[in-house]
């Protein structure tokens, strides 16, 4: 028994320092020292022994089993500092090799624009105002003098929420002077740009989504210099100092008088070319006085405050400004196209 003892002492400490990975080692515990294993197998001849071999056996069998244990125990940490260093090398960074290329975006040319106009205007003292595009009709048309029988506020023209026509996507970024002139101390000096919505077939020049700016001016004495000297001042800012431009009748349900403003084609002077087609003139906003049913509709008296408001589409001033030919392009977020601004 002394023997098979000493057989099992030398077979399985050489297997377990044999041992590659953890997975050997445990199954080595359990066929060394397992309910069925070798070990214990030895300890169930034990009955055959006298009374006086027993204890010293025993102590044997004992000794044995502690030594295995420390052995697998010892190769166990051996394996598991092996392993942590294999990692660690594997997964040590080299600091001296090139880092990727980072891909830094830019803006897009929509809000060069938009940036470039917000600017101005703060420039002269005008807020920045934000709000819904889903917007009751009451502040999109009615609230601006827009009768109930306007074409644009058909189906086929404005998209709605509901069937009554009560809730829908703004079609102009209008609602937003109306809340103001309801809520906001006057005077007010205040832009208001963003997404507005309109049932129109994609093409290069129509989208149902695009971007407006509104602004607008209520204070007592308010007239149509103030709107004709700011604008002015406008598109100096944009196309450079001494631009020319004119001002046209025109109407607006929401103003009174109404016109619109061209420039003169700032590439041929006047002459009529390619960007004005042919034209000599440009035309870049809507404007007009405030009219006096929707400042008293908004709770403000028309007989002590006046005030000047203009509308812009901002895709045609980009569209302009960069040479772009089709207003897809603006929406399509392609990069190829993105990169060239
Ligand atoms: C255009 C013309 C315009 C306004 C918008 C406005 C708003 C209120 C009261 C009065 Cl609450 N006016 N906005 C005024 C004149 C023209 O837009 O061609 N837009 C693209």
């Amino acid at each position: 028994m002394k023997e098979l003892m000493q057989k099992l002492r030398e077979a399985s400490i050489r297997a377990i320092l044999e041992s590659e990975n953890v997975e050997t080692l445990e199954a080595l515990r359990v066929k060394y020292l397992g309910k069925k294993g070798e070990l214990t197998g030895i300890l169930r001849q034990m009955g055959k022994l006298s009374a006086e071999e027993r204890p010293a056996m025993g102590q044997l069998a004992n000794q044995l089993r502690q030594d295995i244990e420390s052995a697998i125990e010892a190769r166990r940490n051996e394996l598991q500092s092996a392993m942590m260093e294999k990692k660690l090398e594997q997964e040590s960074i080299d600091v001296t090799l090139p880092a990727e290329d980072l891909r830094i975006g830019h803006k897009h040319p929509m809000y060069s624009v938009l940036d470039q106009i917000k600017d101005i205007f703060i420039g002269m003292g005008f807020e920045i105002v934000d709000g819904p595009e889903v917007e009751l009709a009451d502040y999109n048309f009615t609230k601006l003098n827009i009768e109930d029988s306007h074409p644009s506020r058909e189906w086929t023209d404005t998209f709605y929420f509901k069937d009554d026509s009560s809730i829908l996507l703004r079609t102009q970024t209008s609602p937003m002077q109306v809340h103001a002139m309801e809520t906001k101390p006057l005077p007010i000096r205040m832009i208001a740009p963003g997404r507005v919505y309109r049932k129109d077939e994609v093409d290069a020049t129509h989208s149902p989504m695009f971007h407006q700016i509104e602004g607008m001016v209520i204070d007592k004495g308010v007239t149509m210099a103030d709107l004709k000297a700011t604008l002015n001042l406008v598109v100096e800012k944009i196309y450079g100092e001494g631009t020319v431009t004119r001002f046209r009748p025109h109407h607006f349900p929401f103003t009174e008088p109404s016109c619109e403003m061209d420039i003169q084609c700032h590439k041929c002077g006047g002459k009529g070319c390619p960007t004005c087609k042919g034209q000599g003139w440009i035309e870049v906003l809507g404007a007009g006085m405030v009219h006096p049913k929707v400042l008293a509709g908004c709770g403000i008296d028309p007989e002590v405050y006046s005030g000047w408001a203009f509308g812009m589409g901002l895709e045609r001033l980009a569209m302009g400004e960069y040479k772009i030919t089709d207003l897809r392009l603006i929406f399509e977020n392609d990069v190829r196209f993105l990169e060239q601004f």
